[in-house]
């Protein structure tokens, strides 16, 4: 009989659950003295926003005994929306218990992550979710509520702007899911309330998640946009590339800029009123939380279904919602001058 490459990794499967001792899905307990393996695969591996997840990961692994961990924080260099398929099948060859993924697309990996999840390997997807292809994974750690994001921003850029004028997005990539949901939430907060009659979104650019390509990106829109009086940029290698342009061209004060970012490569720009707030929440407590999670399925037979609850160390007990998001703050935190200083120095 010849083996499909379905058939081979189904018997892997099984393999993996008779060593692990757990069942279809797999990623069950370590048989003993084993090393949990964990695998986090960001976007790409040159955005700095992902090393503040790496951070907590570590953080959580050093709790918990480094010597019970092999975790590996490994990816593309750039955020296409196939670019990690190589990594989470090297993973999966390696007999990862849980592979964690920040993925550029809502559907582009589903194929994998199912051929993953029949080897053995738990899926969480990380910073995100996968709207649309929950079912390709077993849960999803969500950095704050998503339905917060678009709300808050367009709040903020309202306050800069006094309630009136032309703004724009620029985003990162064009397929990002995270970056897609808050676009559309930004728009539905806009259209929403009349409060915000008076501002007018006038376009959506995308900067790849590159300081380069954001930079081009933001330079066009101020030489296309003469009137263009504020801009959102949710991403976090987006917002200081944008913030250095309007700071370089003496814009600050004349064009508003909000968005998330963190707040150690966005302290000089609200220290000079580039940027006067903008928002985010706390990436290293999703690694954090990670490293529990997994220590709790693999070592106390956890399984993360809606409505169950695990202990996460620092973090207290933290509960799986209904539509499988783990959610690891509910609000986001607004950073502006009379915090920025606080912050900068932890991510
Ligand atoms: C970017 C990435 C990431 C997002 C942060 C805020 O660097 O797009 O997915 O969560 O910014």
């Amino acid at each position: 009989m010849k083996l499909t490459k379905r058939m081979v990794l189904l018997l892997c499967g099984i393999t993996l659950a008779m060593v692990f001792g757990c069942g279809g899905g797999g990623g069950g307990s370590a048989a003993s003295g084993e090393k949990i393996k964990i695998v986090y695969i960001p976007k790409d591996t040159v955005n700095p926003y992902f090393y503040a997840i790496d951070v907590g990961f570590k953080e959580a692994i050093d709790e918990l005994g480094q010597e019970n961990f092999e975790y590996l924080y490994t990816g593309p260099a750039t955020a296409g929306p196939t670019d990690q398929i190589e990594y989470i099948e090297a993973a999966v060859q390696n007999k990862t218990n849980a592979i964690f993924v920040s993925a550029n697309h809502d559907s582009a990996l589903n194929r994998t992550l199912d051929d993953a999840r029949e080897a053995g390997s738990k899926i969480f997807i990380m910073n995100q979710d996968i709207p649309g292809s929950e079912t390709h994974r077993d849960a999803a750690i969500m950095p704050a509520s998503f339905d917060n994001v678009g709300p808050l921003l367009i709040e903020l850029m309202g306050q800069q702007l006094d309630y009136e004028g032309d703004f724009a997005i620029l985003s990162a990539t064009t397929d990002a899911p995270d970056q897609n949901t808050w676009i559309q939430g930004i728009k539905d907060a806009l259209a929403g309330d009349s409060k915000y009659a008076g501002m007018n979104l006038i376009d959506v650019v995308y900067g790849d998640d590159q300081p380069e390509k954001s930079t081009t990106e933001m330079e066009a829109l101020l030489t296309k946009y003469p009137n263009i009086k504020g801009v959102i940029a949710p991403t976090a290698a987006g917002i200081p590339a944008c913030a250095k342009v309007l700071q370089t061209r003496r814009l600050t004060g004349q064009v508003k800029l909000t968005g998330l970012g963190l707040p150690s490569t966005m302290q000089e720009f609200v220290k000079d009123g580039t940027c006067e707030s903008f928002a985010l929440w706390n990436p290293p407590y999703e690694g954090y939380l990670a490293v529990y999670l997994v220590d709790a399925i693999v070592n106390q037979g956890y399984v993360p279904a809606p409505g169950s609850s695990f202990q996460a160390g620092k973090l207290g007990t933290v509960s799986v919602e209904s539509d499988g998001q783990i959610l690891t703050l509910k609000d986001l935190m607004v950073y502006d001058a009379s915090n920025i200083d606080e912050y900068a120095p932890l991510f």
